[in-house]
């Protein structure tokens, strides 16, 4: 300090100035950075997909409404998400919840109004939130104009938008169906004297993308939806839309895998690419493909050179931990970590070539990660849930993060079949039951895997059904919304929400964790998951403890030194002089790394 008091003050102001700015403008220079080619907006930003059924209801109906999710705009703000995909909210009657569509250009009766979804909209873009909806065009609901004209007669205009077999031909070859009794995916209708193809429930015929003019019908919605202003779409099952209209015998490379063999057909990628040349491409939007199957099949949707998709999503992380061949059958032993490591690591690597990949623990479709993949006991639920969040906040895909993940939310764990709306399990419970199977062992699965547990209605506070709703919950809400809730965790500077909010903060303010390459660190150990993002001489150090004990990271690269940047714990894990990182169970740390 004496040096100091010689120099002139002028020159201690210029020179903290000088230092500022030079610190600042690397910091401008790394967000503007041009060194990363072809940055998106995707690419950058946090998606948090909102279930409208759950998130909030404004008229006491006990179903979650446009409304209720208008009077939470400034909730999704504060979060620092940059954009929301919302499940479908057209109209629709509901069999699997909106996922039958009887309208595509109205909205769902409960869910309000199309005067409410411009609302809704202009909320979101005012507070610089973009929104992408869901796009569900291999099937609609039989509901839908199109599939009551087609059932009337085999003359009707409508009755090639769908797949028919008729009926003289005799019994259609098997295809299976995801959402029936009897996994039959033809149904016989008796005007037409024929048999329709549904895929997923009889309510759910599959619309025929071999008829050019089905297709014009699709993009025709498409523009109807673009032209208000929305910034893309997430593609429902849009791997199974091209059918093979021989209907050949499944082919013995798939050996009874369905769901793989949908996701081939003949013309997927002509009509994809189709689809952008004829929409997609006259509009700055985003869109998601529902992928199915191996990274080949998934890269074709999202290789730019392919001019199709810009991201995708697998199935091959969420399927781990289930035997095989019996619906979401989960393994007693749990999940390998180092499969779990193997799969991310693949699907980065491959998304790194070609396309830009996503990540998610979480959606409609999905128990709670912190359930399924983290540990919800009282103990580790809030420490886990933060772990998990950052893995998926830290990797290099865009995150979609699943609303109530931030809070906590655990699955229900329903006991009585009653309790379960999902017409997936339904008809599997059924399927069980039919063939006198251990319905014991269903339900105690079903604790874990079905996908209400991920649909339950958000905790908002204390106040009685969490604030969700004055009226009956559509489905029950977890009752531990008592201390699982906004209210209580924003008053709460350590709880889950506010380290998400951090989180999602460190992410966007360091372009490394969004571009920079990926490096997994002690990749054979079976109880953490570490790995280095690394951009323009930047290097973050990411430590994932998966485990309910103290596990340690061996530190096998050179450095001078770790500057910690988040932890899930007040107190930093110790490093002992052999570079091993001591880590507190479920402990996650992220680290700037100095050379
Ligand atoms: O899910 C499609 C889907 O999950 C299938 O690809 C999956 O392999 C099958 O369900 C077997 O488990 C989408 C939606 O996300 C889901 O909510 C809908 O129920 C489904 O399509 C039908 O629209
Ligand atoms: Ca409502």
């Amino acid at each position: 300090m004496k040096i100091l008091t010689k120099v002139p003050k002028y020159i201690i102001l210029l020179t903290f100035f000088i230092m500022q700015t030079q610190q600042a403008d690397s910091q401008v220079m790394m967000q503007n950075d041009q060194s990363i080619p072809d940055r998106k907006w995707w690419k950058e930003a946090v998606f948090y997909q909102i279930y409208p059924r759950s998130f909030k209801d404004s008229n006491g109906d006990g179903v979650g409404d446009i409304k209720g999710i208008i009077s939470k705009l400034d909730y999704i703000k504060k979060l620092g998400v940059d954009a929301v995909w919302l499940n479908p909210i057209y109209a629709s009657p509901n069999y699997d919840n909106g996922y039958d569509i009887s309208d595509y250009q109205s909205i769902m009766t409960e869910f309000g109004t199309m005067d409410d979804f411009n609302k809704m909209l202009k909320g979101f873009h005012d507070r610089k939130i973009k929104v992408i909806m869901d796009l569900v065009v291999n099937h609609c609901s039989s509901n839908h104009k199109w599939f009551k004209e087609a059932r009337k007669s085999r003359s009707s205009k409508y009755y090639n938008y769908f797949h028919w077999w008729p009926a003289e031909n005799g019994v259609p070859p098997k295809r299976i169906s995801f959402f029936d009794e009897n996994a039959n995916g033809w149904k016989y209708n008796k005007e037409t004297n024929s048999y329709y193809l549904h895929y997923f429930a009889a309510q759910q015929p599959d619309l025929n993308w071999e008829n050019p003019v089905l297709r014009q019908e699709i993009y025709k919605m498409m523009r109807f939806w673009l032209d208000k202003g929305i910034d893309g779409f997430r593609m429902d099952a849009i791997a199974f839309i091209s059918k093979d209209i021989k209907f050949p015998l499944l082919p013995p490379e798939y050996n009874g895998n369905w769901a793989h063999y949908y996701a081939n057909g003949p013309f997927l990628h002509d009509y994809i690419k189709e689809m952008n040349t004829e929409v997609l491409s006259k509009y700055d939007v985003a869109t998601v493909a529902e992928a199915e199957g191996s990274v080949e099949k998934v890269i074709k949707f999202v290789d730019p050179a392919n001019h199709e998709l810009n991201m995708a999503y697998h199935f091959e992380g969420v399927e781990l931990g289930y035997l095989p061949n019996v619906y979401k059958r989960v393994d007693p032993n749990g999940y390998n970590l180092l499969e779990f490591k193997h799969i991310y690591s693949k699907w980065d690597s491959a998304f790194s070539v070609k396309g830009w990949g996503t990540i998610y623990l979480g959606n409609h479709d999905q128990p709670r990660m912190l359930t399924r993949w983290g540990n919800d006991t009282p103990e580790f639920r809030e420490v886990s849930s933060k772990m998990l969040t950052t893995f998926i906040l830290s990797m290099r895909a865009t995150p979609y993060y699943y609303f109530g993940d931030e809070l906590g939310m655990n699955n229900i764990k329903f006991d009585k079949i009653d309790d379960y709306n999902d017409i997936e399990l339904l008809t599997n419970y059924m399927q069980v039951k039919q063939k006198g199977g251990d319905l014991k062992r269903f339900m105690e699965d079903m604790k874990i895997s079905s996908r209400d547990n991920g649909r339950t209605p958000f905790q908002w506070n204390t106040s009685e059904n969490a604030g969700f709703t004055t009226g009956t919950p559509w489905l029950k809400i977890n009752p531990n919304y008592k201390y699982i809730n906004v209210e209580s965790e924003e008053a709460d500077s350590n709880s889950t929400l506010n380290y998400f909010k951090k989180m999602v903060g460190l992410r966007k303010n360091n372009l490394t964790l969004i571009y920079g390459s990926y490096h997994m660190v002690d990749e054979n150990n079976p109880d953490v998951y570490a790995y280095t993002r690394e951009l323009n001489g930047n290097r973050y150090l990411v430590v994932l403890n998966f485990k309910p004990r103290v596990s340690i990271l061996t530190v096998s690269f050179k450095y001078d030194h770790l500057d910690l940047e988040i932890n899930n714990y007040p107190d930093k894990p110790r490093l002992n002089d052999e570079h091993e990182l001591i880590l507190k169970p479920y402990q996650s740390v992220i680290y700037k790394v100095s050379k």
